[in-house]
């Protein structure tokens, strides 16, 4: 498929070492991607659903001790611990070659390799990235024919350039004790071995898009990020893009795909999904930050995922999908999950494979099932989508999931500042996770396992960023997820979270007022639309609750960001130091 010499003389030494019966590369035709279903069909590797009420959708299940990223296990091998800093895994790259070498020895022996070339973003973006990954699992293949922009055009778009991400995969023996998802950032390489979960095998995603990518736009000038991108359309028929960070099992796929209350939804506000997980910004020649999503779909999660919670996800899901390890429900050949509807069925195989009792308490479907959908086939994908220029970005926002401390919104005093409310930005545990309930974990911008070095490089990166943004978007925090003294969400979020949206747009139009606060600029009660939610209990005095600012939280929360500030070490920037100190002054 190519005469690259870089790529042929890579493609030769890692067959050498994998030793695979057959190479076959993928051309991103719809024949091949046909002929390769029906082969994992075949063999069991997917399941194909009823063609009539779900076209192109399979089922696949992972191994019982695979189904999940693996932190633990996930490392940063650049030539000195101090470029990977205190947060990530480290090992010395030549001992990590080494070990994994010998576990990639002979291991397709036996198995067919795939070679899949992807771009990250349209092809024709200045943005694009392209990375090739060997794999010896279709399901990969197929995945990652969703995920990214496969075959052909990508090969072709490279032409003789050395300048592509290696991305080495091999399933072996699903081992925990041998699991390892490995990042190279200074050689442009990514290694997964014993594992076929999503997060660590689909190596375009938070291994390229996140790691390596953080990895060279602190390299290049731009920035690589866990947020999701959404437009905004006002009755008038103009559209302001958002870009949100929050922590993982925070609603960023149902924040992208959000619906407008009915109020809003009659007035002719619309809302469209650029991206749901991860966005790549730079600065353009307005002086703007643009941002495009590098992904081409959306890996879900499944459980929660309803025609209430999110419409726009589960229409997504409803041609050419691949679930993975959700029920299998027999009556129909269909698909089930905890939280799709009440009504779980009574013929069924759980994710394990095995005969499933929906009345014994046993969850069908693992918490971390998911969907592989094609963001075209989402009924509110935007139509900048595929744009290689990307959408101009008017706000950022940083949320966590906090029972008291941070209000439903506030704004951050300047660039600065609001790089320290990233850099502070937590999520507490819920009781869904083992271990306490409540304790705050600190996820700066959301991107705790996914920077690719030194994370206080990380944030002077963001620093020195805001000097080169002549017109850099406003950064705001949210919280969707204040509690009340029964422990219950006050707020009741989902498409109601548009109201706050909406006032943050207005703050970045300059059309609405603020009141300043130790944290931010808060809003007034007032300029926050309530119409409609009296039945959700929201009344004018709950809302200014939800606004309040508890100074003591704030400075125990003070404590735990120098703590981590001290975590990550020297590396920490001074400005970020500085923020704190004035924080603390506010406070007091
Ligand atoms: C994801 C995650 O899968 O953030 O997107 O864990
Ligand atoms: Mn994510």
């Amino acid at each position: 498929m190519t005469q690259n010499k870089a790529v042929l003389s890579w493609l030769d030494e890692q067959i050498k070492l994998f030793n695979p019966d057959k190479v076959v590369w993928i051309d991103g035709s719809n024949e091949q991607r046909d002929a390769l279903r029906e082969e994992a069909c075949s063999t069991g590797e997917i399941i194909k659903l009823n063609q009539e009420k779900l076209p192109g959708c399979y089922l696949h299940r992972t191994a019982k001790n695979d189904v999940a990223r693996v932190e633990n296990r996930t490392f940063i091998c650049t030539e000195t611990q101090e470029e990977a800093g205190n947060i990530n895994n480290w090992c010395d790259p030549k001992e990590m070659h080494e070990k994994l070498n010998n576990l990639y020895k002979d291991c397709m022996v036996g198995r067919t390799m795939y070679v899949i070339p992807y771009s990250m973003c349209n092809v024709d973006s200045p943005f694009a990235k392209i990375g090739i990954e060997l794999t010896d699992s279709i399901y990969v293949v197929l995945n990652m024919l969703i995920m990214t922009r496969v075959g052909k055009k990508v090969i072709d778009a490279l032409g003789d350039s050395a300048d592509f991400v290696k991305g080495l995969h091999a399933r072996k023996d699903i081992d925990e004790e041998n699991r390892y998802i490995v990042h190279f950032p200074q050689e442009n390489l990514i290694c997964s071995v014993n594992s076929g979960y999503g997060g660590n095998v689909l190596l375009g995603k938070k291994c390229f898009a996140l790691r390596i990518a953080s990895y060279l736009a602190h390299k290049e000038g731009w920035f690589a990020e866990h947020m999701l991108i959404l437009g905004i359309e006002y009755p008038n028929g103009e559209i302001h893009y958002i870009c949100a960070a929050f922590p993982s099992a925070c609603g960023k796929t149902n924040l992208a795909m959000l619906i407008p209350p009915e109020i809003y939804a009659k007035q002719g506000y619309k809302v469209w999904c650029v991206g749901d997980d991860i966005a790549w910004l730079r600065v353009g020649p307005d002086g703007r930050l643009w941002a495009v999503n590098p992904e081409n779909g959306f890996f879900g999660v499944a459980p929660g995922t309803n025609l209430k919670s999110n419409p726009n996800a589960l229409h997504t899901t409803e041609r050419e999908t691949i679930f993975t390890n959700v029920v299998h429900n027999l009556e129909n050949n269909t698909i089930w999950w905890e939280g799709l509807d009440k009504n779980p069925p009574t013929n069924a195989i759980d994710w394990l494979g095995n005969k499933w009792d929906c009345t014994d308490g046993s969850k069908g479907a693992h918490p971390n099932s998911r969907f592989t959908a094609m963001a075209v086939n989402c009924p509110c994908i935007s139509k900048e989508f595929d744009n290689p220029a990307g959408v101009p970005i008017d706000a950022i926002v940083f949320g966590g999931r906090r029972a008291k401390t941070a209000p439903l919104v506030y704004q951050s005093f300047d660039w600065n500042h609001g790089v320290y409310v990233g850099s502070a930005m937590a999520s507490e545990t819920t009781a869904a996770a083992a271990g306490a309930v409540g304790v705050v974990r600190r996820d700066p911008m959301a991107m705790l396992p996914f920077v690719g070095y030194n994370m206080g490089d990380y944030w002077a990166h963001w620093i020195e960023m805001g000097k080169k943004i002549p017109n850099p978007p406003k950064i705001f925090n949210v919280n969707w997820f204040r509690t009340n003294n029964e422990g219950k969400f006050v707020w009741p979020g989902f498409g109601d979270n548009l109201r706050v949206l909406l006032w943050i747009l207005g703050r970045v139009a300059g059309t609405v007022d603020a009141v300043e606060s130790p944290i931010g600029f808060l809003p007034k009660a007032e300029d926050i639309n309530i119409e409609g939610l009296e039945n959700d209990g929201i009344t004018l005095e709950v809302l200014k609750d939800l606004l309040s600012v508890d100074k003591d939280l704030w400075k125990e929360d003070a404590d735990g960001v120098e703590e981590f500030y001290n975590k990550v070490g020297d590396h920490t920037p001074a400005e970020l130091r500085s923020q704190l100190a004035a924080f603390r002054a506010r406070l007091n």
